[in-house]
């Protein structure tokens, strides 16, 4: 048996690509310049990949770049551009690196592809629009010239493109599309465009093609799982069994982020050559599936999502049943592309050495898979070192001081229903309406300001030790004097102090509480040019010391208007964090929520009336199946609570949610019981509104009015015309304006005339009342 990874990082282990695209933006460097950072990239990953000890003869190294999103890229290769972008299409279809970029970017009034999560992941892709009239043709000629570029280096890779299938189902209707229509309704005009592909890949010498269909895997891509098994069929027809080899290479059908569950039988029944099944998030079919025992089978045992080195023997124990469901061959592979991990942690000099041990980023998973796949092939005994040493690190981690900390334990175990259950909330409302004093329709932001060059100037510098903790503290209250300034000037009602202390939203919390790590070069590609450093939260979590309230008290001294605690959800912090994988994520949630909720306890006994948690990524964890909602609802929105409910009554409560398709949690909104909360609504007009008042919601809410995520300016007329309408579908009382999300992204050239005109709309509907 072989061993393969799905995929690998693509933006390079010093963010190589991520630099030399901004360059390219701004105009510092040529295209050509970019291409060869990228081919660069490429030869450094297969020959890496080939040094961990993948095979360089069999397609065993994937060929699996891209220079913005796989999804893009799917949309570039078949020709799927939105006739907005048009113009820059040559005549065969083909978009330069600066067309791509601009369909990605936008220019103008021209929007961008929109942007949303993959699956339950942190990585956004970019959203195709399909119409009846979409022209699909071949063109690009990328993934066969950097399938010929590893030949020509020595490597036989195996391209990997998303599936005909999933790129679908994941793209919206064009525009000008009738109502009723799915992209998926083009799937045969699609179909030979893949054929094509799959042809000049076979006449470049390619002898396997990976096609991701994680789809497959989802009850929520919004088509119903008949219609997504009758067109796998039908897709797979066309491309495996009408197209034969040698016409084609042979296909690998990838399924990664969780189970296949009864999509694996119709898969099976194709004529496809290779099944990639995730083995962390799935199963192993228990009983023979028809049509599998023709086929090559990835077993995906090594965790392409998370970083903690693998039970190799357990694992090999996994693969050793795979087989004997007589599979024709077993290769050992990773349940996802390793995109979603750093490079290595060999880059890690500062990590703790003893957590470092238990850990493994993309470098040692793929060497995990090779030590799997000499254990599978030449057994156990040849591989016996590594088996063991890998036990040892995972028992070392069992019992290391800090995993399991009996007076965290205590506490999580003594929880009561009460410490969940807040009061009543018409006695909330009354409460905080005598304390804040708050005019109708009250505004406020999101909580974070700009991050200015001289702020991230001054946290470098902090971090190189050439500013003294107190000139960073004088630097950041300047700034948040500025910003109450700028806030007060414009006429808001509650205010922010802007977090310019903080990096990012959840390694700010990851640094100041225990049972977490950060790394210096842990890299990961949330979209395009852009990366986070997830956090490790590797132990049992507790608050050593307060960590806002001394820059919130600080920000209320300088205002008589009230001031807004601003706090990170236990949700959204174990989302955008690498997680223990030891016990149910609910228990680390509630770990979290309890030391928030001493946080808010500190805040509340410093005179902040007004505290909020950010939960953006309550949608994002929401599970691939359906049937697994109820318990993650469940437990997502009671750490929520627990993080919450201990305030008292005229301490108001305010969340964030964003990336939200909100009818499917609308019960989980209702049940974080939060007294105001605001929400990404600009871009879809407002319709939430209509569900929240049909729902009979009691409690306040802040629909976005203008959309942050483009430098466009609302004008006063638009923001009016969004409020006045809101002011039409839900009760006056109930309504919050605010923009949609945070401004940290955003320059104050947009900023501030973009709350003015927000602040002049209200008061133009407030006089209305
Ligand atoms: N933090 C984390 N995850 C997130 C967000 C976040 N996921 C969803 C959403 N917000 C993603 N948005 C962004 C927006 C900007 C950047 C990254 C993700 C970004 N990153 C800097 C870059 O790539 O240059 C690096 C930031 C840094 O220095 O830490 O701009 O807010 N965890
Ligand atoms: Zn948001």
């Amino acid at each position: 048996p072989a061993g393969s990874v799905l995929g690998y990082p693509r933006i390079g282990p010093r963010r190589e690509l991520k630099k030399a695209l901004e360059a390219f933006w701004a105009g510092r460097t040529s295209a050509d310049e970019v291409e060869a950072v990228a081919a660069d990239l490429r030869r450094r990953t297969r020959t890496r990949l080939a040094e961990l000890g993948l095979a360089t003869d069999a397609p065993a190294i994937p060929s699996a770049f891209s220079f913005y999103d796989h999804v893009l890229d799917a949309a570039a290769l078949v020709g799927a551009v939105p006739a907005r972008f048009a113009d820059l299409q040559d005549a065969d279809g083909r978009l330069d690196l600066a067309g791509y970029s601009t369909v990605a970017r936008g220019r103008g009034d021209d929007l961008p592809l929109e942007m949303t999560k993959w699956f339950d992941t942190n990585y956004h892709y970019l959203v195709p629009e399909i119409g009846p009239g979409t022209a699909f043709r071949y063109a690009s000629d990328r993934p066969v010239a950097e399938f010929a570029e590893g030949l020509a280096d020595g490597v036989l890779t195996r391209p990997v493109v998303v599936g005909p299938v999933t790129f679908l189902a994941l793209s919206k209707p064009s525009e000008d599309a009738p109502a009723g229509f799915h992209p998926l309704d083009r799937l045969d005009d699609l179909l030979p465009v893949y054929a094509r592909l799959l042809t000049e890949l076979a006449a470049a010498g390619a002898t396997w093609v990976q096609l991701d269909e994680p789809a497959l895997v989802s009850d929520s891509v919004g088509v119903p799982a008949e219609a997504l098994h009758e067109a796998t069929t039908r897709a797979y027809r066309a491309l495996a069994t009408e197209l034969a080899r040698p016409d084609r290479p042979a296909i690998l059908v990838a399924a990664p982020y969780g189970d296949l569950g009864p999509a694996l039988p119709v898969l099976a029944a194709t004529d496809v050559d290779g099944i990639a099944i995730d083995l962390v998030r799935g199963e192993a079919p228990t009983v023979v599936v028809g049509g599998l025992a023709g086929k090559t089978v990835v077993g995906g045992v090594v965790d392409g999502h998370n970083i903690w080195r693998a039970d190799l023997d357990a694992k090999l124990a996994v693969l050793e049943r795979l087989e004997t469901l007589a599979a024709r061959a077993v290769t050992v592979g990773t349940s996802t592309s390793l995109f979603h991990v750093p490079h290595t942690v060999e880059d890690e000099p500062a990590l703790d050495a003893t957590l470092a041990s238990w850990l493994a980023f993309a470098d040692e998973k793929v060497r995990e898979v090779a030590v799997l796949a000499e254990g599978l092939t030449e057994g156990r005994e040849a591989v016996h070192e590594q088996l063991l040493a890998a036990s040892d690190a995972v028992r070392s981690r069992a019992s290391a001081p800090g995993v399991v900390r009996p007076e965290v334990r205590e506490r999580a175990a003594g929880l009561t229903d009460e410490q969940f259950r807040r009061g009543p909330f018409a006695e909330r409302k009354s409460a905080q309406a005598a304390r804040l004093r708050l005019p109708a329709l009250p505004t406020t932001t999101i909580g974070s300001f700009p991050q200015t060059p001289d702020i991230r100037r001054a946290r470098a510098a902090f971090g190189k030790g050439e500013l003294t903790a107190e000139q960073y503290e004088d630097e950041m209250k300047a700034e948040i004097r500025r910003v109450v300034e700028l806030q007060e000037r414009i006429g808001l009602d509650v205010l922010v102090h802007g977090e310019p202390e903080r990096n990012d939203m959840v390694q700010y919390f990851a640094e100041n509480l225990d049972g977490f790590a950060v790394t210096r070069n842990g890299w990961v590609q949330s979209y395009g040019s852009r990366c986070t450093r997830p956090s490790i939260l590797w132990g049992d979590v507790s608050r050593p010391a307060p960590i806002t309230v001394a820059w919130s008290t600080y920000t209320q001294s300088l205002t008589e208007k009230p001031v807004k605690g601003m706090l990170t959800g236990p949700v959204t912090i174990l989302a955008w964090s690498f997680v223990r994988d030891d016990q149910p994520l609910g228990d680390t949630a509630n770990q979290v929520a309890l030391a928030l909720r001493d946080e808010i306890a500190d805040l509340e006994a410093a005179g902040i009336g007004i505290v909020q948690v950010d939960e953006p990524a309550l949608r994002e964890l929401l599970p691939l199946r359906e049937k697994d909602h109820a318990a993650y609802l469940d437990w997502s929105v009671r750490s929520f609570r627990l993080s919450t409910a201990g305030v008292r009554p005229e301490t108001q409560i305010h969340t964030h949610l964003c990336y939200s398709e909100f009818g499917q949690i609308m019960d989980a909104i209702d049940g974080l019981d939060a007294d105001v909360t605001s929400i990404e609504a600009a871009r879809s007009k407002m319709e939430i509104l209509g569900d929240i008042a049909a729902a009979g919601y009691p409690r306040a809410v802040g629909p976005g009015v203008y959309d942050i995520h483009s430098p466009r300016v609302p004008g006063e007329a638009e923001v009016t015309e969004l409020l006045s309408e809101a002011v039409r579908t839900i009760d006056v009382d109930q309504l919050w304006v605010n923009p949609d999300c945070g401004l940290k992204t955003r320059r104050y050239e947009e900023v501030t005339p973009s709350l003015e005109h927000l602040v002049a709309a209200t008061r133009t509907v407030r006089a209305t009342l």
